[in-house]
């Protein structure tokens, strides 16, 4: 195997791994996808344990390296890439990046997971009656801010495309895949999106879901 090439171990189907899918071609690096699936036990294995003791994906190999948790792999595609940088430096853009990304990480995320761990990985998880319908109502709550970022300016963070758009693409991909409605300024946004040329046609959101 190459050594310089990145391997990204994803789930079969559509997960976070698409964020780092993205990030990995915006940087424009080399990169195989490896496909595990949870419901066969794959990534319980002795051998995936081994890279990523939590039995979680998606996790980004690299010269030796085992890089987990998606938000902070984007980061450090970013740290490393001496061509291109899309997290902002100027403070105050800086703080509007950090702001959205720990917004979506503390208020929005969290609901949609437990959501998916009681409804699409329910066979993985177990949780009470009624706890899918709560935690969407909560992710249609808080979103609302996010439709008003959106309105605001023509990407999430600003004036200028971030990582921070990368990672919502795939929060409001996941809210619609759970029914919740997208505003005509959002759509603009995915679609404005979806026309860069290193967005990966593989997680194209179905224009009929729109
Ligand atoms: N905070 C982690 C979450 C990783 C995570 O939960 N991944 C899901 C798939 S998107 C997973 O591996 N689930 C398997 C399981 O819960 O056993 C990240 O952002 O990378």
């Amino acid at each position: 195997m190459d050594r310089n090439k990145f391997v990204l171990y994803a789930y079969p189907f559509r997960t976070r791994a698409e964020r780092v899918l993205w990030a990995l071609k915006e940087f424009g690096y080399p990169y195989e996808v490896v496909r595990l699936d949870p419901f066969k036990g794959e990534t319980k294995t002795k051998e995936f344990l081994s890279l990523n003791p939590s039995g979680k994906v998606p996790i980004l190999t690299h010269n030796g390296e085992v890089l987990t948790e998606s938000l902070a792999i984007l980061e450090y595609l970013n740290d490393i890439s001496t061509s291109k940088k899309l997290i902002p430096t100027e403070s105050k853009a800086a703080y509007k990046y950090r702001k959205v990304v720990h917004y979506g990480l503390t208020e929005i995320e969290p609901y949609l997971w437990v959501a998916e761990q009681d409804s699409r990985s329910r066979a993985l998880y177990t949780w009470p009656k009624g706890t899918y319908k709560d935690a969407i109502a909560q992710v249609r709550e808080n979103i609302k801010p996010v439709w008003e970022w959106i309105n605001a300016s023509p990407y999430i963070a600003g004036d200028q495309f971030t990582l921070a758009d990368i990672y919502f693409y795939q929060l409001i991909a996941w809210s619609k895949e759970h029914q919740i409605e997208t505003p005509s300024a959002a759509k603009e946004y995915l679609k404005r999106l979806e026309s860069r040329a290193n967005f990966p046609a593989e997680i194209l959101i179905q224009r009929e879901d729109l």
